[in-house]
């Protein structure tokens, strides 16, 4: 089997809901997908670890969702220079609005790129890392054109029935 380009990871199992629409849309590309929950302030080792090796596993892109005071992708991101991509999690007082800022607002030098909040997210996610393993895989880049052409088409259609109903 072999080894998966892209890494899903997150925080808690309790993020899993929002978190596997993100695996399901890279799944839907044939993309094998390495699913790990891993915490920044609950297992910050193995966190570590993970980031540390991640580019010698064979890891080309890392998903990583958090909720609450997210710390999770910037961790990441802080030991690998691989690309990054965080997804905030709603939940807790805030709504996701915590995570958001904890995901997006990282010191200069260390980037994280970061999605809307929840399950919106998590699907833009899982584009972005397709279109960023796409760069040097043609097959993939003829997909995800393949994908982005028939929800223009569904738009256009979504549209003519709402013309017919405007008639
Ligand atoms: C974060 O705390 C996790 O990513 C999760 O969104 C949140 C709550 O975790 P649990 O208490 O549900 O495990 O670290």
């Amino acid at each position: 089997m072999p080894q998966p380009r892209v890494a899903v990871v997150f925080g808690s199992d309790s993020d899993w809901d929002v978190m596997k629409i993100c695996v399901e849309q890279l799944r839907a590309f044939d993309l094998d997908v390495h699913v790990e929950v891993m915490s920044a302030h609950r297992s910050p080792q193995r966190v570590h670890e993970f980031a540390r090796v991640a580019r010698e596993e064979g890891f080309e892109v890392i998903v990583a969702g958090a909720g609450m005071s997210a710390a999770l992708a910037g961790t990441v991101a802080a030991s690998t220079t691989l690309p990054v991509i965080g997804v905030p999690i709603e939940g807790g007082a805030l709504g996701g609005l915590d995570a958001l800022l904890s995901t997006v607002q990282m010191p200069p030098g260390v980037p994280v790129g970061c999605v809307g909040i929840g399950q919106a997210g998590a699907r833009n996610a899982a584009l972005l890392a397709v279109s960023i393993v796409a760069l040097h895989d043609a097959q993939l880049a003829e997909k995800y054109q393949k994908f982005r052409t028939e929800q223009a088409n569904a738009v256009t259609e979504r549209n003519r029935k709402l013309q017919d109903k405007l008639r």
